[in-house]
């Protein structure tokens, strides 16, 4: 009972839980699926745009891109590492991916048809990111929190770079700007969608929100997002692609139409556009890596034998 009130008392004082301090089975629950969620995220996230590292209009644009993607990676492995000082174990998450027991970010589950697309993933993906991210460096659980504060200095890099990107095909030809266009116009919807269901019907937000897991609800972000994005469409020369999106002054928010929702449970369900393909592609990448595996256990075997000799 102790444990309890001090947990309750740490958490609502603002303070950090640290992988040593006790906490409740379902926080550390909840914490392993959203941190696990996070970082397949982040690794599937790599696919998209991966796609088109070999494919890049320039030496500069594919530098950029391979050190974008890289960082994916590296967000991977921050947070997987946060996983583990909750007593998950990184082979048993990347088992329960490949075969379809954890979810990861349902905006991966799209195609990248256009080189405009690594440009537009870039300001709406990943700004969607920073917005929702940004919250989460004050997540009440310390690994967490500090891994966010990382991430989101890198992601709001790529989000810069992203706009760049499309900045300059702005000033470029009709044919790349109508690129942009079609681009905006496929990945605006699923871009809302990163934010998760309305609260209405989001089952963890409540709990979480308790906890202090999340710091803000999916509707919070999605109309902080939504408003932090209109005058960046607009500077930019782009339309965002919903009628209904219309500044209103007596909320001071912009108003804006809702995703198909059916869409997206289709996708978090597995049958989105891309599914299959990426979690096929992530095991077969588990396997090929095997030997890697294998390589280093039987080096550290290995070491461990000879420092024990010496
Ligand atoms: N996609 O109760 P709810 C990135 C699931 S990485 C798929 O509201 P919660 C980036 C949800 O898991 C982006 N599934 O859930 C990387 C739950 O199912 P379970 C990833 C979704 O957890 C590379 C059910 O629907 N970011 O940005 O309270 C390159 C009900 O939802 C989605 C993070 O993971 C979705 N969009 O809230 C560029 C951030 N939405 O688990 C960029 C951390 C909901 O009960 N995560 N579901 O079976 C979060 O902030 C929260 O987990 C969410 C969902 C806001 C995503």
């Amino acid at each position: 009972m102790d444990l309890e009130a001090e947990f309750e008392r740490t958490v609502a004082a603002g303070q950090r839980v640290e992988p040593r301090d006790w906490m409740p089975d379902g926080y550390r629950k909840t914490l392993i699926r959203q941190i696990a969620q996070h970082a397949h995220s982040e690794i599937i996230g790599m696919q998209p745009e991966g796609n088109w590292i070999s494919r890049a209009p320039s030496l500069r644009r594919k530098a950029i891109l391979l050190a974008k993607v890289q960082d994916e990676a590296g967000h991977g492995l921050y947070l997987y590492a946060a996983t583990e000082t909750l007593g998950a174990d990184r082979g048993d998450l990347t088992e329960k991916l490949v075969s379809g027991r954890q979810k990861y970010s349902s905006i991966f589950n799209y195609p990248t048809l256009s080189y405009a697309d690594v440009g537009v993933i870039g300001w709406l993906v990943d700004g969607a990111a920073i917005c929702n991210q940004v919250p989460l460096c004050r997540t009440s659980y310390g690994p967490y929190a500090r891994a966010m504060i990382r991430i989101c200095k890198e992601e709001s890099f790529h989000q810069r770079q992203g706009y760049e990107l499309l900045m300059t095909m702005m000033g470029g030809t009709d044919a790349q700007r109508a690129m942009v266009q079609e681009s905006v116009d496929r990945f605006w919807w699923p871009s809302l969608m990163m934010f998760g269901p309305p609260d209405a019907e989001s089952a963890n937000t409540e709990r979480s929100m308790a906890w202090r897991i999340k710091r803000n609800t999916n509707d919070e972000l999605r109309q902080k997002f939504v408003d932090m994005t209109v005058p960046q469409a607009e500077k930019l020369g782009v339309t965002l692609p919903d009628p209904a999106l219309k500044w209103n002054p007596e909320r001071g928010h912009h108003d804006f139409g809702q995703p198909d929702w059916d869409e997206f449970w289709q996708v978090v369900g597995g049958n989105g556009p891309a599914n299959k393909q990426r979690v096929e592609h992530r095991r077969r990448a588990h396997e090929d890596g095997e030997w890697v595996r294998a390589a280093a256990e039987a080096h550290a075997a290995k070491r461990a034998v000879r420092e024990d000799v010496a």
